[in-house]
């Protein structure tokens, strides 16, 4: 019997990137992309592709897995549920959070959520670090020393007790990240707002879920993301904003990069899809649907949508953050808890590629290149993966085939997280994830789950071009 040349060929499909799309055959060999064109020779595996596009698998930059939250909450989601469910929503690389508690030692953070992914983890994965707690030599030994070992994200709040930092702090560890390479992500709402907007609705009995959006107004995270830009200026170094929710945060972004300061962003589906209005239900009917910052209005999608499209915004990602709606989840406090007392967040690693492969590329807004280029090639870049978000020789072949023409209505509880509900339930979405490859290996094949818990990898990250800090530090600074 003749060699065959390759491990594998996906013949006859349209190969979609970042740079442009065209009819193309994919040979794969040893878990990598070896060549991109036609003639490409034989195969031990041929896969048909005609009617379908191939594009590369998603990179999910934000969201939360097997996480312990600041209020001492654990997620839904163990590595094997979330990457499943990634999975089987087009999503072959997630980035989730190693979050370090107050007192403890960030080393033996990351070291204990490397160890619950190598275990579960389907899928390939990288974390960032949350950091909280400077002291007990987290930010002279284990920081640096996470850093360099490829950790080279971290994640800083300015709001939730026990988490939240301080602008000292924020700075000490900017400076870090400069000193050692890494990029720093931020979730930017003002802490103070923030509380006296919930102590005057409890006070006025306004306890409700429906109350949650009200509780963290636009003023809360423009005022913080306008410090957060300023500190990312003032040092030169490179700042994340993350999940960007409003017309106005948009246009800090806008003005900060275009002043010239370091500044990336994102924002996410329930930004683009939802709307505060959603959440006037009864009682805590909306607890699903809650998330900070919350959703806003129509005109913000637009202003979101408009952001995405100048480039101003360079990533979609989910923010899944997983609770389930029972007392283990949303109503650890009760039922009829207040809403201060309800875990924010909601499932959407699986939603969120159908979702905008749904309005970017079959409703035609943006296009199906730039929605490669947001939902995988620039987080796999931004956060140093090389080998991810590409179809090209020499990445790995994370891969997915994708029926435009398939036509889904979600249904309330049919994914494959261990969440139990769907916020998008009653949506309809044209186009779906058929057929998945992460490093080669078919994991998902027409609808079925074949890849094993384990087998997903560890991703380190080199510091990119976007963790690179402006030679601009202020003059009399000390190094
Ligand atoms: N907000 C967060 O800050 N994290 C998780 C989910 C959410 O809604
Ligand atoms: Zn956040
Ligand atoms: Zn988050």
């Amino acid at each position: 019997m003749a060699m065959q040349s390759h491990d594998m060929i996906i013949r006859g499909g349209t190969v979609v990137t970042a740079e442009g799309s065209e009819r193309a055959d994919v040979a794969i060999h040893d878990g990598k992309i070896v060549a991109v064109g036609e003639g490409l020779g034989s195969a031990v595996t041929e896969i048909d592709a005609s009617g379908r596009l191939v594009m590369p698998g998603g990179v999910d930059s934000h969201c939360h897995i097997e996480q312990l939250s600041g209020a001492g909450l654990m997620n839904a989601d163990t590595f094997e549920t979330a990457t499943r469910s990634a999975l089987m929503g087009g999503t072959t690389t997630t980035i989730s959070f190693a979050a370090q508690h107050p007192g403890q030692k960030l080393s033996k953070v990351v070291a204990d959520y490397q160890a619950l992914a190598a275990k579960g983890a389907i899928g390939d994965h990288a974390f960032h670090i949350i950091v909280s707690d400077l002291s007990v030599g987290n930010l002279t030994e284990d920081l640096p020393a996470l850093l360099s070992q490829g950790h080279r994200s971290i994640k800083l709040f300015t709001v939730y007790d026990k988490v939240r930092m301080g602008d000292e702090d924020i700075l000490d560890v900017l400076w870090c990240a400069r000193a050692h390479g890494g990029l720093v992500n931020i979730h930017s709402e003002n802490d103070g707002l923030i509380r006296w907007m919930v102590r005057r609705l409890v006070e006025a009995g306004q306890t409700g879920s429906r109350f949650h959006p009200v509780s963290h107004p636009r003023a809360a995270e423009i005022e913080a993301l306008n410090r957060m830009c300023i500190f990312a200026e003032f040092t030169g170094q490179p700042v994340m904003l993350f999940h960007i929710s409003c017309a106005e945060g948009a246009e800090i972004v806008r003005a900060a990069r275009a002043r010239g300061a370091p500044i990336l962003a994102e924002t996410c589906p329930h930004y683009l899809f939802m709307t505060a209005d959603q959440l006037n239900l009864p009682g805590n009917d909306a607890a699903g649907l809650m998330c900070s910052p919350p959703q806003r209005a129509v005109p913000d999608q637009e202003a979101l949508w408009q952001a995405l499209e100048q480039g101003d915004l360079q990533v979609v990602s989910s923010d899944h953050a997983p609770y389930r709606l029972d007392e283990t989840g949303k109503f650890a406090h009760g039922v009829d808890a207040p809403f201060p007392k309800i875990a924010n967040g909601m499932p959407g690693l699986e939603t969120r590629l159908p979702l905008m492969f749904d309005a970017m590329v079959s409703k035609g807004r943006i296009g199906p290149e730039r929605f490669v280029e947001l939902t995988s090639t620039n987080p796999a870049e931004i956060y140093g993966l090389p080998g991810k978000g590409r179809i090209a020789p020499g990445a790995d072949a994370d891969i997915v085939l994708w029926d435009p023409d398939k036509i889904i209505t979600f249904g309330a509880d049919d994914l494959h997280d261990n969440t139990g509900y769907n916020p998008y339930a009653g949506r309809t979405v044209t186009g779906w994830p058929e057929t998945v490859l992460s490093r080669g290996e078919i994991v998902v094949d027409h609808g079925k789950l074949l890849g094993q818990p384990g087998r997903g990898r560890r991703l380190p990250m080199e510091v990119s071009a976007h963790m690179q800090p402006r030679p601009n530090p202020p003059a009399e600074l000390p190094s």
